[in-house]
């Protein structure tokens, strides 16, 4: 059989040069990671590496966190390497590098203890082609390597059998990452109670866009009365931008720039069943305009307060943003661009870290129509590209 063996910086650009060298239909047989001893890992950072074949029917293996190579048999080596040998006393080669080094390499020595005992515990898993085929898939989908590899292994220990069926198996990650996924549910825009939600987030994101989707649903489809407000006068342009859609749906709209105009156009709509707030893109990072922000926001005491993120980013982008406009009292996710991302698997990574729930998914530009109600099956589904 002929096999390839392809090495990179990530388990998913690894793949890439699968795909790109061997096409759609190449099979991956094998993962590995490489420099898995903390002292390789300092010196030459992460590596990962995927034997593949165009030839179909091996098991399979998941990447395993000691280097204990498969027997695989090469006779086109992409890139030939040699076997690492696992040293039973490495744990104790790294503990005496460690003393001679700073005090501060303790608690590596105790991680060097734990991958020591690892490597002695941790069983070489053997997975069945449609699992394995749903790990790589999810990689390939941006879910990050080590929640596909806890994925994989919860779905293992929890089956009684081995699932051997492709769509079964992917069903039941849907079922497991759908319960991962928490949803707030529509705006709930009660008769006169006007109810204040302000959206906030990085630049060029699609807040004003999405109001205008959310404001067009709500006033045409649902017959609420709606007003708007924006706080950007900050970028030429942005109120413009919100007023052509404010007069398209014949909506009162109210521009604020001071504290004072927040209480007054607040007051003025009060009696209305929703009031969108459209707000200036902040850069997560300008910790002063964050500020100046939520002191507005403040003023306005909004009900909700939904940060727009867009699919687009990645996962540390992505949570970091959440963790740095979480200062302004958001209350939940939108997730926009759903349309321009690659795969949604961040949205998996960002569900975990960020404590949030999500609750509207655009995907396009189209006002009103691309929005819809984050629901957490469709969204599973959606992560898993089979929505
Ligand atoms: N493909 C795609 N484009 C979108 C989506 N939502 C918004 N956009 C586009 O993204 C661009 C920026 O949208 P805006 O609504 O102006 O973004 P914003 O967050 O208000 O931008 P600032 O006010 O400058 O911070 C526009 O070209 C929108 O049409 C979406 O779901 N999919
Ligand atoms: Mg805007």
């Amino acid at each position: 059989m002929k096999i390839k063996t392809f090495r990179a910086k990530t388990m998913q650009q690894a793949l890439n040069s699968v795909r790109q060298e061997l096409g759609p239909e190449a099979t991956v047989l094998h993962t590995r990671e490489l420099n898995t001893g903390l002292i390789a890992r300092f010196l030459r950072g992460r590596q990962y590496e995927i034997a593949a074949s165009t030839e179909v029917g091996v098991t399979t293996r998941m990447p395993q966190t000691v280097t204990h190579a498969a027997n695989l048999e090469s006779d086109v080596a992409h890139d030939r390497y040699e076997q690492p040998k696992l040293e039973p006393n490495y744990g104790a080669r790294y503990r005496d590098d460690f003393h001679r080094q700073d005090t501060r390499y303790d608690d590596l020595n105790s991680l060097a203890k734990q991958l020591q005992q690892r490597a002695v515990h941790t069983p070489q898993r053997q997975l069945h082609g449609s699992m394995f085929q749903a790990y790589t898939d999810m990689i390939e989908l941006d879910v990050e390597e080590n929640v596909a590899q806890e994925l994989i292994e919860r779905l293992q220990s929890e089956l009684a059998v081995e699932l051997h069926d492709a769509f079964a198996v992917r069903a039941e990650l849907a079922r497991m990452i759908s319960e991962e996924l928490d949803v707030s549910g529509p705006i709930e825009a009660s008769v006169g109670q006007g109810r204040v939600v302000a959206l906030v987030g990085p630049t060029g994101v699609g807040k004003t866009t999405t109001i205008a989707k959310l404001a067009a649903n709500f006033r045409l489809r649902d017959n609420k009365r709606v007003g708007l407000i924006s706080v950007d006068t900050y970028r030429i342009g942005a109120v413009e931008q919100l007023r052509t859609y404010a007069d398209i749906i014949d909506l009162p709209m109210e521009v604020v720039s001071s504290p004072r105009e927040m209480r007054e156009a607040i007051a003025r709509f009060a009696d209305l069943d929703l009031v969108l707030m459209d707000t200036a893109g902040r850069s997560p990072r300008d910790e002063v305009k964050i500020q100046e922000l939520r002191s507005m926001l403040a003023e306005a005491e909004p009900d909700e307060v939904h940060l727009v993120l867009s699919a687009v980013g990645g996962v540390r982008s992505l949570t970091s943003t959440a963790e740095r406009f979480a200062a302004v009292g958001t209350t939940s996710m939108i997730v926009t661009k759903l349309d321009e991302a690659n795969g949604l698997g961040n949205l998996l990574s960002v569900a975990r870290h960020c404590n949030l729930p999500f609750s509207y998914l655009t995907d396009g530009q189209n006002v009103p129509d691309d929005i819809q109600v984050a629901k957490s099956n469709h969204l599973a589904q959606q992560i898993l590209g089979i929505a």
